[in-house]
């Protein structure tokens, strides 16, 4: 028995999910015989799939059944015939909020071997870590539809932005930016056009950024952010952003670094009263789903940012400096990395090369 054993909720979800999942489990594996580490995956069938059979993604009970598992790996939510906000929020955001895993974690890496789509950019002009708050700000239920089947019919929807969750997304930027090389933290803000909520983010990263002297700061609108991403990679370190502005970044940094197919995310809970989660940036991909040709990389960096958070970083490390070694080879890549591989051909090589 291993003194390293861990319980895993697996939920691998639509579409693709199914199909990347399988790698990560198969790699999770691998490592777990290297560094003494032992897995009982527990999946649960919750997906668009089970809304169609039973009329909800999951169980009443479901946040119950997984709330006392070691940490959840997530694959992708969301498939044609469910509606995207019923899918999202009948999964996806549950687990977020009840599990209080405000800090989203995305990493940004521009690696070896991995065809960029921007000019003239080579591995370490990109190397960025996005995160993202969580729990609140413009993804909120607070609204409704009024005069409906009226000419004056109207939708609204409140942002909710609280000090607390402010502080305290602004503040871990801080802290992991002093863990970093440049220490530096850029704000994504919109506060010329959206004049209440944003203007208040601004106030906060203000008063936070005074706590950290030795931390660098900048701040963009999130509409020329977006350009610098582009034209300026090598301009960012630490990117702090709301919920919506967070998001749409962490799919922009990894296009920029070649395929969103391999970023992955962390959504932590860092008080540790719940499990935290661990998903690719990507979705269910509808449009190539069940062809076998998605890329599992952004699975499998999910799982090594699972390991890590559950204290096992040289094993989690080891995943990483792997796959950079798959992707700098002559190996198998998937259509997204310019390849022909199947999904299993690349999670495979990224099996063997870890086991030798
Ligand atoms: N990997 C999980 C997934 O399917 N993400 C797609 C998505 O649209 N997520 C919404 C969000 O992260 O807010």
């Amino acid at each position: 028995m291993s003194t390293n054993a861990y319980r895993i909720a697996v939920i691998p979800g639509d579409g693709i999910g199914n199909e990347v999942m399988p790698e990560a489990l198969r790699v999770l594996e691998v490592i777990g015989r290297k560094h003494d580490l032992s897995f009982k995956f527990d999946e649960f069938d919750w997906s668009c799939e089970r809304f169609a059979k039973e009329g909800a993604m999951m169980p009443e009970d479901g946040l119950e059944t997984i709330k006392g598992h070691d940490s959840i790996l997530l694959g992708a939510v969301g498939f044609p015939g469910v509606k995207d906000h019923v899918s999202l929020w009948g999964l996806l955001i549950p687990i977020r909020r009840q599990f209080q895993q405000y800090l989203s974690l995305r990493p940004v890496k521009l690696m070896e071997g991995m065809p960029c789509p921007l000019a003239n950019r080579k591995p370490g002009d990109i190397d960025f870590l996005v995160v993202r708050e969580n729990n609140e700000g413009e993804y909120s239920d607070i609204g409704g539809r009024g005069n409906v089947g009226t000419p004056e019919e109207f939708a609204t929807q409140l942002s909710v932005f609280t000090k607390k969750g402010c502080d305290r997304i602004i503040r871990v930027a801080f802290e992991l930016a002093r863990t970093r090389k440049r220490k530096k933290v850029t704000s994504a803000t919109k506060s010329n056009g959206i004049s209440i909520s944003m203007p208040y983010w601004d106030e906060r990263f203000e008063a936070i950024s005074k706590e950290y002297p030795d931390v660098e700061t900048d701040q963009f609108h999130i509409d020329i952010l977006t350009a610098h991403f582009v034209r300026n990679p090598d301009w960012f370190d630490v990117v702090v952003g709301s919920n919506l502005f967070g998001d749409i970044l962490s799919d922009l940094g990894p296009a920029c670094t070649g395929t969103i197919g391999i970023a992955p995310s962390a959504n932590i809970n860092p008080e540790r009263d719940y499990p935290s989660m661990f998903e690719p940036v990507h979705g269910s991909a509808p449009d190539i789903a069940g062809q076998n040709i998605a890329n599992p990389i952004g699975q499998i960096w999910s799982a090594a940012m699972m390991l890590e958070h559950l204290g096992q970083k040289d094993a989690a490390d080891e995943i990483v400096r792997v796959i950079e070694q798959v992707v700098a080879g002559d190996g198998p890549k998937t259509r997204d990395m310019g390849g022909t591989a199947s999904t299993q051909e690349l999670g495979a090589a990224i099996a063997e090369a870890l086991s030798s």
